[in-house]
């Protein structure tokens, strides 16, 4: 058979002490964790929009990565090559999962039958190597961003007949996700927002998308798809002001249109930090309220003000994104996909594998420190006591519902003031957390 990367072996695990770049140093798949294997905490992704049709292209510049095995064009012969290539990269990699867009697999066609018959060809060829390698389906998603006809959006667009070509095109994003047995479905809005006041019905549209996500529920259970629905937040890029912008705005969406059973999220790092938040936060935010469903793992630039889309390599964060997947117990059917590309000055495949590794060990180094944290309670005591006066007296009654502004009252006209407050001791805390890092 033909191999498209032939000086790369399967990357083993050769510990720390390994100088070995094809090599892991923290990421040993089976290493239990806290009673859990490593591939099982972090069931890890690899994308195929950026990692196998990324071709380097940026707004000054024409390609930087041509592929060996890529013919230029957007053929169904190229697509069905490029899945050779995508399973011996994952393979090699040693990754339990992928996800894909419908139009990053196959090439969209004249008409929508024509895309659909080759997303059924690509998707014949997808389901084998799955059954060859193991390897399987995180999630499946619909672009309905990148063709002309989604200028205006797709659920979202004022144009009736464009919302209809969006319908379609997830229904059959969602049969091929169902027919690869995918374990959630994500939907990213690409341009599911808006540039200009003066042009839009806010009203309409967010009405239009929540039909939307209803008739895609609808489908689902139509067909016995089981596989959890993700929302995506993004805050801009490609539009001004996106609808999902972030955890809290899609939650709002969420629970006023009733899709509190059907949709969690997916949350994605250099998201989270355009939206003006920490991951940390947005994983928090999600997880406290049951709707931290899966996450893009990836890492925006300190200088640059767009979604840059790199590998996460920052030990810091890797380490606060598995305090918080620790804490509600994983997230499964979720996992963690490298929605990341390597620079376009990368240029050779083999970099490929470097930034996966890099990758995959800087989230199972999260692990262990997030582990190593959580056994001594090293944050946890003090969160605990810091909260300790709601434990007792009026603070439980406060809780507990039991108390009321008249009551409040009479207690602090008889203490006079408020109990002394208590250092935060942030800088404390900060150099702790150096000491697991
Ligand atoms: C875009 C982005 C998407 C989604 C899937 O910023 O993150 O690739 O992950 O549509
Ligand atoms: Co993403």
């Amino acid at each position: 058979m033909t191999t498209y990367f032939p000086e790369v072996q399967k990357v083993q695990y050769e510990g720390p002490q390994s100088k070995n770049p094809l090599a892991f140093r923290y990421y040993n798949p089976t290493e239990v964790v806290e009673g859990r294997s490593m591939q099982d905490w972090l069931r890890f992704s690899v994308c195929y929009w950026h990692t196998f049709r990324c071709n380097g292209t940026d707004p000054f510049g024409a390609p930087t990565l041509t592929r060996p095995w890529d013919d230029g064009t957007d053929s169904v012969e190229n697509a069905l090559k490029r899945v050779d290539v995508a399973f011996e990269f994952m393979t090699k990699l040693g990754v339990p999962y992928y996800c894909f867009h419908d139009r990053d697999v196959a090439p969209e066609g004249k008409t929508l039958r024509e895309s659909n018959a080759n997303l059924d060809k690509i998707v014949a060829k997808l389901k084998e190597a799955q059954a060859r390698t193991g390897i399987k389906l995180l999630w499946g998603t619909a672009n309905l961003f990148s063709n002309p006809r989604f200028m205006h959006g797709a659920a979202t667009s004022p144009n009736a007949d464009v919302y209809a070509f969006a319908a379609a095109q997830v229904k059959k994003a969602m049969e091929v996700t169902m027919e690869l047995g995918g374990e959630n479905y994500v939907f990213w809005g690409g341009r599911e927002g808006y540039m200009c006041s003066y042009n839009t019905d806010m009203k309409r549209e967010l009405d239009h998308l929540a039909r939307f996500m209803h008739m895609a529920n609808d489908y689902a259970k139509q067909i016995g798809f089981k596989g959890q629905f993700l929302f995506e937040p993004k805050p801009k890029e490609p539009t001004k002001h996106q609808y999902d912008f972030d955890a809290a705005a899609c939650l709002n969406f969420i629970r006023q249109f009733g899709l509190l059973d059907v949709v969690k999220l997916n949350i994605e790092t250099n998201h989270a930090t355009l939206a003006g938040h920490t991951m940390m936060h947005e994983l928090e935010y999600a997880s406290i309220q049951g709707v931290l469903g899966s996450i893009d793992a990836n890492t925006g630039d300190l200088l640059l003000g767009w979604d840059t889309d790199q590998f996460p390599t920052d030990i810091y964060l890797t380490t606060q994104v598995m305090l918080v997947i620790m804490k509600q117990g994983g997230l499964a059917p979720g996992g963690t996909n490298f929605d990341a590309k390597v620079r376009r000055e990368s240029i050779d495949p083999i970099d490929l594998f470097y930034a996966h590794i890099g990758g995959m060990d800087a989230f199972a180094r999260g692990l262990k420190i997030a582990a190593a944290i959580r056994a001594d309670n090293a944050l946890s005591d003090f969160v605990k006591q810091r909260y300790s006066s709601f434990d007792s007296g009026v603070g439980r009654r406060i809780e507990n519902g039991t108390t009321n502004f008249t009551e409040l009252e009479t207690y602090m006209l008889e203490k006079g003031d408020a109990a002394a407050n208590i250092s935060g001791r942030q800088e404390m805390l900060e150099n702790l957390i150096n000491r697991y890092i």
